[in-house]
């Protein structure tokens, strides 16, 4: 058959398939196997080699510009069955929206804030010191030489170049005191390490919090009436401070501080084992040898330290009975915030 003609009815029947299927069968009747262009190309075979050459060259541009009118005729027919379908991109303002999930602070960090911003407030600087701690500011510049049983409650974990991890914010005492002359008011949050088994109530990492208070004239009237300040503040209650005297090798005298309870107001209640108080910090006006190995004369000067836990604050604050929540990466915790 001739080629032109074979191309004038294929152009005619791609335009007028209605379909891909129909669009489908008029490729198999020309370009299959048994299709028309293919048994013209047969015949060749049986034709002189001139003949053969100027035919198979039109057929090849026939095939070429029927292969063009498919594609373009398959594009157009895909397009209409895709806007038939509704397929093509379409906005459904009615269509509820995805909210974005947006982080928040964890609740450590929340507490540790407004303990930053109650403290501020009241003219104190927040300071940071190292992680990893020298046996020296850890313990000995705090007097608690190599063998004092202190040490013992404060295990931690000792490292291969000679440091250890912080036990306590205190070291940080002796840094700043030793760059920094008095009067003077710091207080450093920072995390620290214990060599501890953990419960509801402890961990062996944690975040602190240190107070230091250095004039003239500081007594422990005055570090009462800024703790029970600051914890008013943070509970937004009534809450009330208790001193009792307690031991800590680099405070003379040392305190433990108690709050009244902040769930029953002092009346007696589980959470405070009916005592109406609950412990919060360790504290004490700064012992001479303290001074003494920050290059401070100690007659010259007064002060007071603190130190407390922000996870204890955010178990308090926020109602969670077991410490190790907050490091547990679980988000249906972590979401509450
Ligand atoms: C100290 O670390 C002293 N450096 C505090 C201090 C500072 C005393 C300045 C005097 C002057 P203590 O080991 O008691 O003390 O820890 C202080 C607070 O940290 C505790 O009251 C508690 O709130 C918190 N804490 C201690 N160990 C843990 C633990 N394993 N898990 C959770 N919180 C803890």
């Amino acid at each position: 058959m001739d080629p032109e003609l074979i191309k004038e009815n294929a152009k005619k029947e791609i335009s007028e398939a209605e379909n891909l299927e129909k669009l489908n069968g008029v490729l198999k009747k020309y370009f299959g196997k048994e299709g028309e262009l293919n048994s013209v190309l047969k015949s060749l075979l049986s034709m002189p080699p001139e003949e053969r050459i100027r035919l198979g060259s039109q057929i090849n541009e026939v095939k070429s510009f029927l292969r063009n009118q498919f594609d373009q005729k398959a594009s157009e027919l895909k397009k209409n069955l895709e806007e038939r379908n509704g397929r093509k991109e379409k906005i459904d303002v009615s269509v509820p929206g995805k909210k974005p999930r947006v982080g928040t602070l964890h609740p450590l960090s929340r507490v540790k804030k407004r303990c930053e911003e109650i403290f501020q407030s009241m003219g104190f600087e927040v300071v940071e010191g190292p992680e990893m701690e020298s046996e020296w500011y850890n313990f000995d510049a705090l007097n608690i030489p190599h063998d004092h049983p202190a040490r013992d409650l404060w295990d931690t974990f000792y490292l291969k170049n000679g440091l250890l991890l912080r036990t306590h914010t205190s070291p940080n005492q002796i840094r700043y005191m030793e760059n920094h002359q008095p009067p003077l008011r710091i207080i450093v949050p920072g995390t620290v390490f214990r060599h501890e088994a953990t419960d509801p109530s402890h961990e062996f990492q944690l975040i602190q919090l240190e107070g230091l208070m250095i004039d003239k004239k500081v007594s422990a009237a005055n570090f009462k009436a800024i703790i029970e300040g600051f914890f008013k503040r943070f509970f937004n209650k009534n809450i009330k401070a208790r001193l009792r005297p307690d031991f800590f090798p680099f405070v003379e005298p040392g305190f433990d501080v108690s709050i009244s309870c902040v769930v029953c107001g002092g009346k007696g209640c589980s959470v405070c084992k009916k005592s109406g108080w609950i412990e919060v910090a360790g504290a004490g006006m700064v012992h001479p040898n303290v001074f003494k190995n920050a290059g401070l004369i100690p007659g010259d000067w007064q002060g007071w330290a603190f130190g407390f836990g922000i996870e204890r604050l955010a178990m308090m604050k926020y109602k969670i009975n077991d410490i190790r929540l907050f490091r547990s990466g679980d988000l249906r915790f972590l979401k509450q915030f």
